[in-house]
């Protein structure tokens, strides 16, 4: 019965990249460990695990050189494919940092033709996306950096980022397409430094565009994690402002290469607070695992992998119900609201000849050291 618990299911909205059980293990010293996937066989592979959606970028499906005919082709098949394998596809992306002619960004590159061009790609993967039912359109400014500031001034850079953005809501609002931009923010790699290396520095331009209400973000944990950010803070503030488009999930160890693990196999308590933040608060956009399995890994262990993700999302669910039933963590949290509802400020003249108790308001005890054991005591099933 408690295993059904953990088991995935459709309302769970559990999705995967192409990239990311298709991952084949090249890393920057290393060759492919894994024979290559076709994206009719990573669907069967979803369907089999129990996922629920499968999202792609546009060269993770279609080619970069492929014909119009062998595009059509390909995208009939992985319709298909979905449709046997009960996966829909709620959100597509483009690449725009792996071939050469990114080397200096896409839309903030300082060629006027490579920014063309990357909008031109952009909006045939918009097109690819629709076509298959994508209403949700990631944009990771992967190559959006430097290496030295002597190659623009960032202020320029972040110019452009708008202009191109304006202009792909612009063609999302003239081919009535519905997506909804989620920007994805990293601090650094592939690029020295990134452009907008925190969503917070998303959620602030957001603001300046010209459609700010089509625009959201996709937080993921591993860039929040690299720089030894709260992944929690940075999805809180933007669910508060209601821009939590999309999450990618997954794990990394502060101050290393963008690892991309198993959702939750290295920063448990964390993983915890965020699936409990989702959860509480009613999150219902896709819940995307952006990352891959070990190197050490056959197509079985890329399977266990993707079952691991799943799993601990759902272990941390369990335990955030039992944390929100948890007697003992109820009454502190009651004290704490007492707390919180006993004074209001009033008018700024009360407030200004109001008489406070510091040393009486400073000696109390919080109890947050026990409500954080009885996290810990949850977390490891000691409750
Ligand atoms: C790439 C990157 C991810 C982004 C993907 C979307 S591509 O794998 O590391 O974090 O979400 O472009
Ligand atoms: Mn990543
Ligand atoms: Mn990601």
């Amino acid at each position: 019965m408690a295993n059904d618990l953990y088991l995935p299911k459709a309302e769970h909205k559990f999705s995967f990249g192409l990239w990311t059980v298709g991952n084949r293990g090249r890393d920057p010293f290393g060759d492919a460990v894994r024979p290559g996937l076709s994206p009719v066989q990573i669907v069967e592979m979803l369907g089999e695990v129990g996922a629920w959606g499968v999202n792609f970028h546009d060269n993770d499906l279609v080619p970069i050189d492929a014909t119009p005919q062998q595009r059509d082709q390909i995208v009939r098949d992985f319709r298909k494919a979905c449709g046997e394998n009960g996966i829909v596809v709620p959100m597509a992306t483009v690449n725009l940092f792996y071939d050469p002619v990114f080397r200096d960004g896409a839309f903030t590159a300082n060629d006027s033709d490579v920014r063309a061009y990357s909008l031109q790609k952009t909006m045939k993967a918009m097109d690819l996306g629709a076509e298959l039912g994508a209403e949700i359109f990631v944009l990771w400014g992967g190559r959006e950096g430097a290496e030295t500031d002597a190659c623009r001034r960032p202020d320029e850079a972040i110019k452009r980022f708008r202009d191109a953005i304006n202009y792909l809501c612009d063609y999302n609002s003239a081919q009535g397409y519905g997506y909804r931009f989620a920007l994805e923010a990293k601090p650094n790699e592939p690029r020295a430094d990134i452009y907008f290396p925190t969503t917070g520095s998303y959620l602030a331009f957001i603001e300046t565009l010209d459609n700010p209400d089509m625009v959201g973000v996709n937080p993921e944990v591993a860039h929040e994690h690299m720089p030894g950010l709260n992944m929690t803070h940075a999805v809180a503030q933007a669910w508060e402002m209601g821009k939590l488009f999309h999450i990618d999930l997954n794990d990394q160890v502060p101050g290393r290469y963008d690892q991309d693990l198993r959702f939750g196999s290295a920063n448990i308590k964390a993983a915890f607070w965020l699936v409990k933040f989702l959860e509480d608060v009613g999150y219902e956009n896709p819940r995307h695992f952006d990352a891959h399995a070990y190197r050490t890994e056959d197509y079985e262990g890329v399977k266990d992998f993707a079952r691991g993700c799943m799993r601990t999302y759902l272990i941390l669910k369990e335990k955030a119900r039992r944390w929100n039933e948890n007697k003992e963590i109820k009454r502190i949290l009651d004290e704490i609201s007492e707390n919180d509802r006993k004074s209001n400020v009033g008018s700024a003249g009360d407030l200004l000849n109001k008489e406070f108790d510091r040393s009486k308001l400073a000696s109390m005890g919080l109890q947050y050291e026990k409500l954080d054991q009885l996290t810990i005591d949850i977390l490891l099933g000691a409750d």
